[in-house]
């Protein structure tokens, strides 16, 4: 039997492996279910953390990498790629390489460090990331703290947020969407710059110590939004719906920064 209409964009993360499930390829995977695509993924470090925790990582090699994906590339029409931890200048570089070799829309989520402080990507590999990556990408998704150390500006204010993003975007990016901004307030203010300009998404911020992976699940969740064929400017604020529900459903398990809910009930991301 053909089921033709059961056919599903396909959607690959190349990003860590967080064993406790809450960021991370396993984080991608369940957001890309969520949203109606096949997920398919490269694992690019094996992390040892539980919701409290990172202990350490194990890297893996280029090679490695190279063979996870090229072996998807050569079965799968990938229609949008989403890429997080890249720890290497090594991994980087590759994933750059296989990348601009196809039509895809390209999301990078530029995960330097962990919630818990640890470093997820040497200085070498945020040098390849800036030269290497950002030129390929439909769009850029740093946090603020992320955004200041891959441009170099320390951003206090929405005037300095936008000079952040725009620096960003004139080392190549596609579009620059900086998030979680204003994190002293109330509210959560992310801020995208893309060829038509500067727009501002001011939500209210959900108090929650389940927060872990939602940079991962945001840029997963744009991913799938462009696959489906979705503009990013309409993408954005269904992703970031998706990701406030996913909080506030969160399914309170671990002792530290838990997972959220992938699959909050009665979220639609077709409405
Ligand atoms: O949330 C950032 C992040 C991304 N990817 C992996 C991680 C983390 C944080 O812990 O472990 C694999």
């Amino acid at each position: 039997m053909n089921n033709e209409a059961g056919k599903k964009p396909v959607v690959m993360t190349v990003a860590g492996f967080d064993p406790s499930a809450g960021a991370g390829v396993l984080a991608d995977i369940k957001t890309i279910s969520a949203f109606g695509c096949y997920g398919i993924a490269a694992v690019t470090s094996v992390t040892h953390q539980n919701t409290q925790m990172i202990g350490g990582a194990c890297h893996q090699t280029l090679a490695s990498l190279r063979q996870q994906m090229s072996m998807l590339f050569d079965d799968f029409d990938v229609t949008a790629i989403k890429t997080g931890m890249l720890p290497t200048e090594d991994i980087v570089k590759e994933v750059a390489t296989l990348v601009s070799a196809r039509s895809l829309h390209v999301v990078v989520d530029p995960v330097l460090k962990s919630t818990s402080g640890q470093e997820l990507a040497d200085e070498r590999a945020t040098e390849a990331l800036l030269k290497d990556l950002l030129p390929l990408s439909s769009v850029v998704t740093p946090n603020v703290t992320e955004a200041e150390r891959l441009s170099g500006i320390v951003i206090r204010d929405r005037r300095s947020m936008e000079q952040a993003a725009s620096e960003l975007r004139s080392r190549g990016a596609g579009a620059v969407l900086i998030t979680g901004g204003d994190s002293e307030s109330d509210n959560c203010l992310d801020m995208l710059l893309d060829d038509q300009g500067t727009t501002i998404y001011d939500s209210e911020r959900v108090q929650s110590r389940h927060t872990h992976g939602t940079g991962c699940s945001l840029a997963s969740a744009i991913a799938c939004l462009l696959a489906r064929g979705r503009s990013l400017r309409e993408s954005i604020p269904i992703a970031k719906l998706y990701i406030t529900q996913a909080i506030l459903n969160a399914p309170q398990v671990g002792h530290g920064h838990g997972p959220l809910n992938h699959f909050p009930p009665g979220f639609n991301f077709e409405s």
